[in-house]
């Protein structure tokens, strides 16, 4: 009988049923990590076994209940859905630090100030009161410093837990706070592009006074696109840099499809100038909207992929109009895949699968 914790993922060891999270090898049974983790850290495996809304639940409500600081991770890429209220409404008694991870996609020329003071609006907005906001990215290291020292003045004594949404980089923030602080080169924690990595509370050692950084399973959310998708596909949605926004100068009737993951036809009575941020990898297609329907019907899985040939008979579309008075640069979000920067008056309809969530606020940028 083991009980020692995978290093990796949380999960409780165990070396009878290889199909359940923790299994180890009798062979290995000295290794820190399970064999799911190892072999996500020697091979680039994915996960099979993928953490729950209830083992979210149980850590959250434990977490909340103890005197910590909160590191409430965001994903600036997918922002309003990881800026997620269920997760605000836990947290909305505690001293928090908002994170907003993976600054390393927006264009090198983005203002960084500029992106904070619309951070803070947007807890403004849902009056959430935070103590800190940072913009870093994990996976570059940026401004790791910086978050390094708000942590050690706000903590008083208290360990550390970092929550928030699945696939923010929670974890990856741990590894990156690691290597900027100690001398650990690699990876300590499981990480992965699939939500649900992290299984159980995992507790690293870090201050002086014995406290801790904890590492928590994330909230998978249901409107994310990743999960009417198949992990495969992950790698053309979800970008792994700098994202290279594309200009298109849109007259009235033209049409911008996001691969076969969404389109927007627009209405104009003057030119407009649209902005398409999202992975280098996901095709942008631009048409007559009289051709809109023609291409969902001819080249779904196709020309217009993700998604694939194979996932499209699960997935559904749903319309929206958005009404844009070109007063202000507008960005219309699509959840977990990229935003549209709107500058000018339109009339926008937008396709979109039914479970993405799509919406507008001022420009991010
Ligand atoms: N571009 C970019 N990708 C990042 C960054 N941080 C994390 N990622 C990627 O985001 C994905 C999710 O990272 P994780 O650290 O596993 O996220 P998590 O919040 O711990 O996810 P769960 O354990 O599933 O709750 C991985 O593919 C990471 O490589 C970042 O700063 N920039
Ligand atoms: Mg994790």
């Amino acid at each position: 009988m083991i009980i020692k914790k995978c290093k990796g993922c949380g999960a409780l060891l165990q070396d009878e049923f290889s199909e359940k999270a923790g299994f180890i090898p009798k062979l290995t049974l000295e290794s820190k990590y399970c064999k799911r983790c190892f072999r996500m850290m020697h091979y680039n495996e994915l996960p099979k076994i993928v953490a729950s809304n209830e083992d979210y639940e149980k850590v959250i409500d434990s977490v909340i209940a103890k005197n910590g600081l909160i590191v409430f991770v965001v994903d600036l890429f997918a922002f309003k859905a990881t800026f997620n209220k269920k997760m605000i409404d836990k947290i909305r008694n505690k001293n928090v630090i908002l994170v907003a991870n993976k600054y390393d996609v927006l264009p090198k020329s983005t203002n960084i100030s500029n992106v904070v003071e619309w951070l803070s609006r947007q807890c403004e907005k849902v009056f959430f009161k935070v103590d800190a906001i940072h913009i870093v990215s994990s996976k570059k290291g940026y401004y790791i410093d910086d978050l390094t020292r708000t942590i050690d003045m706000a903590r008083k004594e208290r360990d550390v837990y970092f929550v928030g949404c699945a696939n923010v980089g929670k974890s990856s923030l741990i590894n990156a706070l690691l290597k900027k602080n100690t001398s650990i080169k690699d990876d300590v924690i499981s990480t992965s592009n699939i939500p649900g990595t992290t299984l159980n509370e995992i507790r690293i050692p870090f201050f002086e006074d014995n406290k801790a950084f904890i590492d928590t399973p994330g909230l998978i959310n249901n409107s994310d696109v990743l999960n009417q998708l198949l992990p495969n596909t992950y790698n053309k949605i979800i970008p792994n840099d700098e994202m290279k926004p594309i200009t298109y100068q849109i007259t009235n009737d033209n049409a911008i499809f996001l691969a076969g993951l969404a389109s927007i036809e627009f209405k104009c009575k003057e030119r407009i100038s649209v902005i398409v941020y999202a992975s280098k990898n996901l095709y942008i297609h631009r048409c007559k909207s009289s051709n809109v329907d023609n291409l969902y019907q001819t080249q779904l899985g196709k020309l217009l992929n993700p998604p694939m040939e194979e996932e499209i008979k699960n997935l559904k579309y749903t319309d929206m109009n958005i009404n844009l008075d070109g007063r202000a640069k507008q960005n219309i979000w699509f959840s977990g895949f990229g935003f549209v920067s709107v500058i000018g008056e339109c009339e926008c309809k937008v396709k979109y699968l039914d479970k993405t969530e799509v919406y507008v606020t001022d420009a991010i940028i």
